[in-house]
């Protein structure tokens, strides 16, 4: 197997690399560098149709890409610990947790990044305003998410899951970009300072 990847700040190649440093496990990884344009090369789309990281190849030569779906497949190899919950409703409430970050943070983090950041202004036309108009959004998806995690101790409840992988890499990538957490968000900065502290979070 072999993990096609990227260094940080990448977030998407991270959710995978925290994933495995959770497991214990190792795959050989090959860098695409973004900053070439090494993912838009055809033996990359080759890969991955869309020209993205990360993309894990098998020894057979099938290829998958999508974060979360490499990680629900090494989760069917590595089944401990468990990152997707053990029982049906735990799974189905990481899922909905893992949906409702992609779809309400990492959306306002992915155009403010594409629309209102200067390291990639020369690659698309940029809409600053509409980049910029994403910043309230982020906030109020901090405080979203800060109400949700309440008092339990990680996002989807009280165990450490692909929610917080999820989570972390999309806060630490915003926070790169010049998006900030509100202040008033004390339970998502005590969440993210206990889940940064964790070895897997160096990945
Ligand atoms: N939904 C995909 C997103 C992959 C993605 O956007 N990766 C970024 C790097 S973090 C990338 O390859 N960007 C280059 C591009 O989209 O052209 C996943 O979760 O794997």
């Amino acid at each position: 197997m072999i993990l096609y990847d990227e260094n940080n700040p990448a977030p998407n190649p991270r959710r995978v690399r925290i994933f495995l440093a959770e497991k214990g496990v190792t795959i050989p990884t090959v860098r695409v560098k973004l900053a070439k344009r090494e993912h838009k090369a055809p033996e990359h789309r080759a890969r991955n149709s869309l020209g993205q990281v990360p993309t894990l190849e098998l020894d057979d030569g099938t290829t998958l890409s999508e974060s979360v779906s490499i990680c629900r497949y090494l989760e069917s190899l590595h089944p401990a610990p468990p990152l997707f919950g053990t029982t049906p409703l735990e799974a189905a409430q990481i899922d909905m947790m893992i949906r409702r970050i992609e779809f309400q943070m990492m959306t306002p983090v992915g155009m403010f990044w594409r629309h209102a950041h200067p390291l990639t202004a020369p690659l698309l036309t940029q809409f600053t305003d509409f980049g910029e108009s994403n910043r309230p959004l982020y906030a109020g998806a901090c405080k979203w998410l800060d109400r949700e995690i309440g008092n339990h101790d990680f996002i989807a409840g009280d165990a450490y899951t692909m929610a917080d992988i999820i989570a972390l890499t999309t806060i630490d990538f915003a926070t790169f970009t010049g998006l900030e957490m509100p202040t008033e968000c004390t339970t998502l900065r005590a969440w993210h300072e206990r889940v940064s502290g964790r070895e897997s979070a160096g990945a």
